[in-house]
């Protein structure tokens, strides 16, 4: 494994840049056909800019109406109105600079640089027209006006760390990234912690194992807090607790149409439910309210190196675990083949040394500790874990499959995998890695997202494991050889599961590739229902039809 470590969060832009009446001089001036002067009117006031400000933006938008086709309100069926791109993402990018200034930037400052390549995968290091970075829900509302008002292309980042290239950064439009919404805080009773999207699960973690407490998310140190929960969020302690989205208590969220609401059982409980795994589909999370586990603040844990010929004795135990040692659901594992080495963690969610729930595992013979046994906080073991990354910026994408349990078709599978990771490391002259994971679902977990009023997921409730592979390369010229043999796998998977009986649709978002369609697998109820919630709070469709990409629900067949 070779993962990048983001080092510069929270850096946001820093230089005011770029001549930007140069860059809207273009527009022809005509006057404003009058039924639109009340929207203009209305819009500019929206942005509580200062007068003098205020009266060069609607100035320059009376001009600009004729060739914007700012003339008349659309058809009801085309939602937003027809216009022209680049002129109207050059003026968004005019009026993002004069609202947000210093938290604004184009091409050719600094800043620009380190931010449009702030990301885990060099896959994703596009040029957006400009990039403005929110100190608040309420610069977030503002921002969404904007691209809602010029009908432009944007994209959102918190922490950069999906692979996919246009989910969360792209080329030409403008980039909303969060890094500076990092508030952290603890409720009085100590029962909620409230977090920033643009935070760090490892900070996250720093945070609350000071105050004796801690929340579930993020296994590794640097992926983003927001793009984590929306897709559902695996911890370490699943099997107790369920998934990251299962935790939330409210979510703060700018509706694509501008508003800043919560959602929680009590109040737009509809929107609450379609967040839980809903992705980027229903808004801009600002601030996610958490339950904080009191109970996990003291763990025990030990992550064991194995040579690759005791991986089947390791398969054969992950399915015994599996099947009998979640039955204590404090215990859960991760499980990482490499073609060099594989690495099992074994976490306990308390302060037990070597508790028998992985009785199965200890047996095997091992090669040494990447972390010895440790009775610490869920910081430590996360905090940890950044040595198994490379801070060398590379290429990556992972892929998802979900199946049910038997050790005899992981072992089938992980051989196809084996010949493949070999033969695309040959075929690149040593540089493309792909590793091998298997990532348990208990029954237990999935049960807790029911209790917890339910997500959009629509899990059977039965113990599964959700496979993913992380594939870091070089050279952009391998990147289609590269992903076929990533793809040739997960086929693999589903051919051998579907076979021998085994078969779950279910892909997990977070791990999804971009030819997948993970919200396709989601239940057709669930669907339909996020459609109905989608058109409620969206009802233009601005981050279907204007997000750039994503796991968006307009791309559900
Ligand atoms: C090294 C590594 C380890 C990982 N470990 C885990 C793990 O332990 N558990 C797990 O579940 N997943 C894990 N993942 C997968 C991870 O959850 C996803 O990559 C996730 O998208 C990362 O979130 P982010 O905020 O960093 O991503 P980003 O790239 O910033 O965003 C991902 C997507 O979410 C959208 N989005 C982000 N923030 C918001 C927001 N506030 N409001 C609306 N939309 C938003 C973006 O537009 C984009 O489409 C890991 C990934 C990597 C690379
Ligand atoms: C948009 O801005 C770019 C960059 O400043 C400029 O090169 C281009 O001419 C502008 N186009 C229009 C139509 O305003
Ligand atoms: C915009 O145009 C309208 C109608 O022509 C005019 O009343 C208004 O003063 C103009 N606003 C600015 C700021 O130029
Ligand atoms: C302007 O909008 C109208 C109505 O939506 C549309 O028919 C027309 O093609 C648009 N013109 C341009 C130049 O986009
Ligand atoms: C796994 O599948 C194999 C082959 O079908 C079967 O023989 C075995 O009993 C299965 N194991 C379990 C635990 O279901
Ligand atoms: C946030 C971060 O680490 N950005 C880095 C992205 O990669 C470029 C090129 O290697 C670095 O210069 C940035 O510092």
């Amino acid at each position: 494994m070779r993962i990048h470590a983001l080092s510069l969060l929270g850096i946001g832009c820093a230089l005011i840049n770029v001549a930007y009446s140069a860059a809207i001089a273009l527009a022809p001036r005509q006057t404003a056909s009058p039924e639109i002067i009340p929207e203009i009117t209305k819009f500019v006031e929206s942005l509580a800019l200062a007068p003098e400000q205020a009266n060069e933006v609607a100035a320059k938008l009376n001009e600009s109406a004729a060739a914007l086709n700012l003339t008349s309100a659309p058809p009801p069926e085309a939602k937003l109105r027809k216009r022209s791109t680049v002129l109207a993402t050059n003026l968004t990018c005019w009026i993002i600079q004069i609202k947000f200034a210093s938290n604004s930037c184009e091409e050719g400052s600094t800043s620009y640089t380190t931010l449009s390549t702030m990301n885990w995968s060099k896959t994703c290091w596009l040029k957006p027209r400009c990039i403005v970075s929110p100190n608040s829900a309420q610069d977030v509302s503002i921002t969404m006006k904007i691209i809602g008002f010029l009908n432009v292309r944007y994209s959102v980042r918190s922490g950069g760390h999906t692979p996919n290239p246009g989910y969360a950064n792209s080329d030409g439009t403008v980039l909303i990234e969060l890094s500076k919404l990092r508030a952290m805080s603890l409720s009085s009773d100590g029962t909620v912690a409230s977090i920033g999207p643009g935070l760090t699960w490892v900070e996250v973690y720093d945070y609350l194992a000071q105050r004796g407490t801690t929340v579930l998310g993020g296994r590794i140190p640097h992926v983003g807090v927001g793009g984590l929960i929306l897709g559902g969020g695996l911890s370490f302690f699943a099997n107790r607790y369920g998934l990251a989205c299962d935790n939330v208590k409210n979510f703060e969220v700018v509706t694509p149409d501008s508003n800043i609401l919560n959602a929680n059982a009590a109040q737009n409980s509809d929107l609450f439910w379609a967040l839980k795994g809903g992705s980027g589909n229903f808004g801009i999370v600002t601030r996610f309210d958490m339950y904080t586990r009191n109970d996990l603040a003291q763990i025990w844990y030990e992550v064991r190196v194995y040579a690759t010929d005791q991986t089947p004795a390791l398969l054969d135990a992950i399915e015994n675990f599996q099947m009998n040692g979640e039955a204590d659901t404090k215990a859960g594992f991760v499980f990482s083949a490499t073609t060099d080495v594989t690495l099992v963690g074994y976490i306990y969610g308390g302060p037990v040394s070597s508790p028998s729930a992985f009785s199965a595992f200890y047996d095997i013979p091992y090669l040494g500790h990447f972390a010895p046994p440790t009775i610490g906080t869920h910081h430590q073991l996360v905090a940890s874990l950044s040595a198994a990354f490379s801070p060398i910026p590379a290429r990556h994408d992972y892929r998802a499959v979900s199946t049910g349990v038997n050790a005899t078709m992981y072992k089938a599978v992980y051989d196809f995998w084996k010949t493949q990771a070999l033969a695309i490391k040959a075929a690149t002259g040593g540089d493309a890695s792909m590793s091998f994971s298997i990532q348990s679902f208990s029954k237990s977990a999935v049960d807790h997202g029911h209790s917890a009023g339910g997500n959009t997921l629509g899990l059977i409730s039965q113990t599964q494991q959700w496979f993913t592979m992380l594939i870091d390369w070089s050279n952009a010229a391998d990147d289609v050889a590269v992903r076929a043999a990533g793809k040739a796998v997960t086929d693999k998977w589903s051919e051998v599961s579907n076979s021998m009986g085994f078969g779950n649709p279910y892909l997990y978002a977070n791990d999804a590739s971009r030819d997948q369609n993970p919200i396709s697998s989601y239940p057709p109820g669930n669907i339909a229902q996020m459609r109905t919630i989608s058109n409620k709070y969206d009802p233009k469709q601005i981050a279907q039809i204007l997000q750039n990409d994503g796991y968006l629900l307009s791309k559900v067949p």
